[in-house]
């Protein structure tokens, strides 16, 4: 096991009185806060992480709500749409196709602790499968806007732009 790279928490994420939001194209636009998120079933996924700048953390332990869950409170109102899911960093934010936005979870723990701030906490953006990106985990998530055409993803310029620093 091996752990998460450490990189400095930005000045734009304050995480006092967090909420996250799902909302566009939905039947019901919903807040839920950490405890609404409490109330709900959580999952384990053990996953290894791969950063494209070289280094790696294995054997790592999520936990939290699968984003299915919260999607289906709010109802997508568009089948092959989009997510947008949006961070407290100013315009972070990574797209994903709503099969792929269903498969993902919302991590609010990190190998039996609650994730710190440093690693995304409140919430951080877990997507399933084995060929993630690494900019596609969404640290500090704040809103899941559903839209029906594909919304320009700013987190893969963001995190290559990063790597050429
Ligand atoms: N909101 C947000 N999420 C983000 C990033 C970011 O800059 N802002 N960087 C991404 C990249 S490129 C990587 S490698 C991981 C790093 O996670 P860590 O800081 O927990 O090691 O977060 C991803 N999620
Ligand atoms: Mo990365």
């Amino acid at each position: 096991m091996s752990e998460l790279r450490r990189h400095p928490v930005p000045e734009s994420v304050d995480t006092e009185g967090w909420t996250l939001t799902i909302g566009g194209c939905v039947d019901r636009s919903l807040e839920f806060d950490l405890d609404d998120l409490s109330s709900l079933p959580r999952q384990s996924v053990s996953d290894d992480f791969a950063c494209v700048d070289g280094w790696s953390a294995a054997g790592l332990s999520w936990r939290g709500i699968p984003v299915s869950t919260l999607l289906d409170r709010a109802g997508p109102t568009v089948i092959d749409g989009y997510g947008l899911v949006h961070a407290l960093d100013g315009d972070y934010a990574c797209a994903f196709p709503l099969d792929r936005l269903r498969e993902a979870l919302l991590a609010v723990e990190l190998d039996d602790e609650p994730l710190p701030v440093e690693h995304g906490g409140p919430a951080r953006f877990v997507p399933g499968g084995d060929d993630s990106d690494c900019w596609e985990q969404v640290k500090w998530v704040s809103t899941i806007e559903i839209t029906t055409s594909q919304p320009t993803d700013t987190a893969k310029a963001i995190a290559l732009g990063r790597i050429d620093e």
